[in-house]
């Protein structure tokens, strides 16, 4: 049976899937090991609170060095150094530190994000076929390849059922521009009434993978990057939620959601009304 494109054969994808998890591993040892008692600002970004420290640069240059180590062909994306083109197909779409503010803060919610994806690196074009997320400060590292199933510590992972909008525990975040939070908290303010609760962790890879494990019943945010979604997309897919965006779109910077379908549902219906892919205060 021939292979449609963005089906891998199996030996490739578990390759992919494990140099995804031996990647994400030793980056976070670095991120472990090294981390000062008191941890500096090394830049800013787009914002004066969108940070960059020197971990995580010091963690994406780990990873783009194994990796013209090991896949000298492949293309690389991450978040501080941007995107180097391949001639395989296949892209890593990396997240040195996802949850940069909670690793500045030592709040024990961050971690090293990394996908092998085929197709353009784009949420919506790309086909995440390996990923891993390694939770830094208590080692716990979520894995999935595409068709696989999705695995926490090796433990097979299922979202949980549905649940009523109101029985809900809906995680989200929020971004680093005045207008888009002050968008965001009006968002926040007329869901509120209407969710179990809300849990803002700091870190939409850890937000979507606690997903995956059933620690959420659904997750919401506008803004993702592409590197904080890659890996975590295919983790919370293959544990059996729809990951998607509002008005029909791919998940995405715009918007991204997930969860079970049917909450997913009336989530994206509630989300569409309240124009929450748009800044407009
Ligand atoms: C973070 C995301 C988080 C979002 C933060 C930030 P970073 O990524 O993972 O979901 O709410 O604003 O974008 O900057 O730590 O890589």
């Amino acid at each position: 049976m021939s292979l449609a494109p963005q089906d891998l054969p199996a030996d490739e994808l578990a390759r992919l899937g494990a140099l995804a998890e031996r990647l994400a591993r030793e980056a976070g040892a670095l991120v472990r090991d090294g981390r000062p008692r008191r941890v500096d600002v090394a830049a800013t970004k787009t914002s004066p609170i969108d940070v960059v420290t020197a971990m995580d640069l010091a963690s994406e240059a780990l990873l783009r060095r194994v990796l013209h180590e090991e896949r000298p062909d492949d293309g690389i994306l991450g978040e501080e150094e941007g995107h180097a083109a391949g001639t395989t197909g296949v892209t890593w779409v990396v997240d040195p530190i996802d949850g940069t503010v909670n690793y500045l803060y030592g709040i024990p919610a961050y971690a090293v994000s990394v996908a092998a994806v085929t197709g353009p690196p784009v949420p919506g074009e790309w086909t995440v076929q390996a990923a891993c997320v390694h939770a830094v400060a208590d080692g716990r590292t979520w894995t999935a390849v595409r068709g696989g199933g999705a695995f926490l510590d090796g433990e097979r992972l299922a979202v949980n059922p549905p649940a009523p909008l109101a029985a809900s525990l809906v995680g989200t975040g929020f971004g680093y521009t005045v207008e888009r939070r002050r968008a965001q908290g009006r968002v926040v303010a007329a869901l509120l009434p209407r969710v179990r609760d809300i849990r803002r962790i700091g870190s939409a890879a850890m937000d979507l993978c606690t997903l995956a494990n059933g620690g959420l019943d659904a997750y919401f945010e506008r803004g993702l990057a592409p590197w904080d979604l890659a890996a975590a997309s295919l983790v919370a897919q293959e544990a059996g939620a729809v990951v998607t965006g509002l008005r029909g779109a791919a998940a995405g910077t715009a918007m991204t959601v997930a969860g079970p379908a049917a909450t997913v549902a009336t989530l994206v219906a509630l989300l569409e009304e309240l124009d929450a892919d748009d800044d407009a205060p």
